[in-house]
């Protein structure tokens, strides 16, 4: 959902703010491709950074643009992270006000790693993502021997789980760690930080989808233009 161009306002609305010598999570999806690619444009203009990727899909893309990659152990920490969501809490008057549910892409559990040991991470995304409160399914990423023990303790918390099912591959999507996901429709989540608790304390569950405090800002693009929240 949401349109190309509010996509992309806001993909290179983040980019912009990408200094000479930083060291940029680039985020996972078509959102941060925007961002990924604006960066690629100013390196050909000459900015010196490094990339992170948080997949394949935004290495691969990474390497088409030109930007440099590099990874976690060879640079000292992450100046910048760009990552799309699912959704985003927008009730400024609730507690989970900018939790993110992530996931859609399945690369949360790499996203996680550097969207939150990143000094600033900004979250960039079409209006469609905005929810007063988060509804979507969260998707856990699950070693593959865990998936039926995993989904009974989702059940026993009122969850749903869904084994993502793959769109070009005969059975189950495989993340890039090799392994499977779970969608765990939960209505609405009210307390998204105490769910995010209870679902990393389950054996078999290697991360979920709820970035909860994480976010620093998030730039929306809107039909005609861009709305910035600062977290
Ligand atoms: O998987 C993720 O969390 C991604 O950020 C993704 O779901 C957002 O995708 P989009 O920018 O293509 O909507």
């Amino acid at each position: 959902g949401g349109s190309d161009g509010a996509k992309r306002r806001a993909g290179e609305r983040a980019a912009a703010a990408v200094e000479d010598g930083d060291v940029v999570g680039l985020g996972t999806g078509s959102t941060a491709a925007h961002a990924i690619r604006a960066i690629g444009r100013a390196v050909d203009d000459g900015l010196a950074v490094r990339g992170i990727p948080t997949s394949f899909q935004s290495r691969q893309l990474a390497l088409e643009v030109g930007i440099p990659i590099s990874c976690l152990e060879a640079v000292d920490g992450i100046d910048l992270a760009i990552d799309g969501a699912d959704q985003i809490a927008d009730d400024s008057d609730a507690p989970g006000y900018g939790a993110l549910l992530k996931g859609g892409g399945a690369a949360h559990t790499r996203e996680k790693m550097i969207d939150s040991t990143a000094d600033r991470f900004v979250v960039v995304a079409d209006a469609s993502k905005l929810s007063g409160v988060l509804e979507k399914p969260v998707a856990l990423e699950v070693i593959p021997d865990a998936r039926t023990i995993v989904a009974d303790e989702v059940r026993t918390m009122g969850g749903e789980p869904t084994l993502r099912d793959a769109a070009h591959k005969d059975g189950p999507v495989v993340t890039d760690n090799g392994n499977l996901v779970l969608d765990c429709a939960f209505d609405e989540i009210d307390a998204p930080d105490e769910l995010a608790t209870r679902l990393s304390s389950v054996p078999g569950v290697v991360e979920h989808g709820l970035f909860v405090g994480m976010a620093d800002a998030a730039y929306v693009g809107t039909d005609d233009g861009l709305e910035v929240r600062e977290y």
